[in-house]
């Protein structure tokens, strides 16, 4: 039987990383070999590219060079990490996905979604998450958490009004996509964040 593909989306800060880890002790806890992951990233080259993507030195980079190195990276995730795990019976549990690119190079950069949608088809075919949760806070409360933090990479020196149309972009797609996104209210306390997630995880382990 083929595995499952979640993703997990949201904002800087709405607490992704930090609930990866949660979500993998429910998934393995209930039986499922699970690989964790994340874009951009994931394989060697793609960590790589991910390098270029986020290095301040690079503020300014094109548009369309930024939608493309995302999918480039992308392209190499799924031949080497996601499909072959899918197809082996295993669990994927991805930090950040093809939605992350119609958030921010569309919502954020303002690139035309059928561009996007292009590059989609021609790197995934078919391909789509079994489930996506949308982790979802306001923008000032995304940054604050995100701002105690470390340097800022080249996305997170974006403006405020960036965030706010990538945060509207994710929460349009939440509701055209509702068969399969969860949107979550990450700005409660964190045991609150993970109740809910465990409502939604196990009713997808139970299906
Ligand atoms: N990108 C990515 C694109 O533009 N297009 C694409 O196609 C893709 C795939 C990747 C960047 O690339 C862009 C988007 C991103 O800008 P990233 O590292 O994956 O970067 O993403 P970030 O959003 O930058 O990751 P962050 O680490 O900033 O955010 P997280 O992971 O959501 O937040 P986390 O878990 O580190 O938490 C932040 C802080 O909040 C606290 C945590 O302890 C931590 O200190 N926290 C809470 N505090 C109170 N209550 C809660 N419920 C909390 N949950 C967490």
């Amino acid at each position: 039987m083929k595995g499952k593909f979640i993703t997990v989306e949201g904002i800087e800060g709405v607490g992704k990383t930090t609930n990866m880890e949660y979500l993998r002790q429910l998934i393995t806890a209930a039986g499922q070999e699970l690989v964790v992951t994340r874009e951009p990233g994931g394989t060697p080259l793609g960590e790589a590219i991910r390098g270029l993507l986020l290095d301040p030195q690079y503020t300014g980079m094109d548009a369309d060079c930024e939608l493309q190195l995302m999918f480039a990276a992308r392209a190499e995730h799924l031949d080497k990490v996601i499909k072959p795990a899918i197809t082996a019976g295993r669990w994927v549990l991805c930090d950040r996905f093809t939605d992350a690119t119609y958030a921010y190079q569309g919502g954020g950069r303002g690139l035309d979604t059928e561009h996007i949608a292009a590059l989609e088809q021609l790197v995934q075919g078919g391909f789509r998450p079994d489930l996506t949760l949308l982790l979802d806070v306001p923008v000032e409360i995304g940054l604050a958490r995100a701002g105690n933090r470390s340097a800022p990479d080249r996305f997170e020196q974006e403006k405020v009004e960036f965030f706010e149309r990538v945060r509207q972009a994710y929460l349009e797609m939440a509701r055209t996509h509702d068969g399969r996104y969860r949107v979550i209210d990450a700005s409660q306390p964190l045991e609150a964040v993970q109740q809910q997630l465990a409502t939604v995880l196990r009713a997808l382990l139970t299906a």
